[in-house]
């Protein structure tokens, strides 16, 4: 196959990242968008800084877009940018609608005037399904999205199908279950634990503060869910995907196996729970079916729970103890 392009939003983030390294190394050139901050923020680019191109960009701007997928001409473009943290869309309820649902509006825009034939991914998300009625969640679910964000994924959602259906565009939404990493931001609740209690075990703090221990979610490894992201697209037909893992589990299932892995067995006297964490509607259980993307794209999660807990405490703990105190 002769060399493609992807043009990449989101870029700087977790998923962003990690789909940028797997197309370099599939031979892709591979444009990110970058919006402009005071200072730059490309931490998790480091390993491959110096084999893509940075566009500058914002999803909060159809100029910059339009300019974007102009000149970059792609052949894939995987819409990975939003504010993607549930908790302050209820706090920023018109920021997070103009970003993560007016903005992959205009990305579709873009590509729609400046390259109408380029295969378009959009980052759904299992938050559309929200307060579910029924278990696991497939793609014939229905949404029923309870934040400002999970409600802005809907709109999005919708806006690619319809691309899909009045102009033919190969668009496609991955609706993908939560997952991360050692690349997650710190206030998702994995990484906040894994970091507090790598910093509980080094004897850098001495509590860890949580909200909702009861929630429960379907967490896979992203790094394996970037593959599904790129499959999705390889596919001959557009359409939407589930990624998950099919397992569910609780926030206070992952903290004691997040001790567990520092060596902590007794952890209840680290934690305290404080209620300014908890949401003003919650999400109090998600668990995916992705059996319709390992029959048609060839995908299933490998990595599951314990492991990814695993992976997450050893990276925060060795990178918490090279930096000294
Ligand atoms: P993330 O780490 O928070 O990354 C978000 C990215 O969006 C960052 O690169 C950020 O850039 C960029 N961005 C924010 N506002 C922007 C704007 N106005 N214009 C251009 N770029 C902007 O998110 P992630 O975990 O990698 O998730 C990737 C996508 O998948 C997101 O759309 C998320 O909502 C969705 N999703 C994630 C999960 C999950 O479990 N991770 C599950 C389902 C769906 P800065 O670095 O400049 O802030
Ligand atoms: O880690 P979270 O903030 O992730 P959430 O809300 O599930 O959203 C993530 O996954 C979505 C896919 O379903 C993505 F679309 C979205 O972009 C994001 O990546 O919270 C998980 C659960 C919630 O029920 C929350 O109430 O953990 C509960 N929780 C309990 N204590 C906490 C905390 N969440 C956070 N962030 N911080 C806490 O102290």
């Amino acid at each position: 196959m002769p060399n493609r392009t992807a043009l990449i939003t989101g870029v700087t983030g977790q998923d962003g990242s990690y789909l940028a390294e797997l197309l370099v190394q599939k031979g892709y050139r591979v444009y990110g968008l970058i919006r402009r901050l005071s200072s730059p923020n490309v931490t998790h680019l480091s390993i491959i800084r110096d084999k893509i191109e940075i566009i500058d960009g914002d999803l909060m701007d159809q100029t910059s877009l339009n300019e974007a997928v102009r000149c970059t001409s792609p052949d894939e473009v995987y819409n990975l940018a939003a504010q993607s943290f549930v908790g302050i869309s209820f706090g920023q309820p018109v920021l997070t609608g103009e970003v993560t649902g007016l903005g992959a509006l205009r990305l579709l825009e873009a590509v729609k005037s400046h390259a109408p034939q380029a295969r378009v991914y959009q980052a759904s998300s299992s938050e559309m399904f929200g307060h579910v009625d029924r278990e696991p969640q497939d793609e014939s679910t229905p949404f029923h999205p309870r934040s400002p964000y999970g409600v802005a994924k809907v709109y999005a959602y919708w806006a690619c199908v319809n691309y899909r259906e009045a102009y033919s565009m190969f668009v496609s939404n991955g609706i993908l279950f939560n997952h991360e990493s050692p690349r997650r931001g710190l206030e998702f609740v994995t990484r906040k634990i894994s970091d507090g209690v790598a910093r509980i075990a080094l004897g850098k703090a001495q509590t860890l503060s949580l909200g909702n221990v009861d929630a429960k979610r379907d967490w896979g490894y992203a790094p394996e869910y970037v593959e599904l992201i790129w499959r999705t697209l390889q596919h001959s037909t557009p359409g939407d995907f589930v990624g998950a893992t099919g397992e569910s589990h609780s926030v206070r299932e992952f903290t004691g196996e997040a001790f567990r892995v520092a060596g902590i067995e007794d952890w209840s006297k680290y934690v305290v729970i404080d209620s300014k964490f908890n949401r003003p509607s919650e999400v109090y259980n998600l668990r995916g079916d992705s059996s319709k993307a390992a029959r048609e794209l060839g995908w299933t999660a490998k990595t599951k729970f314990k492991e990814l807990a695993q992976i997450m405490v050893e990276a925060d703990l060795k990178r918490l103890s090279q930096q000294g105190s």
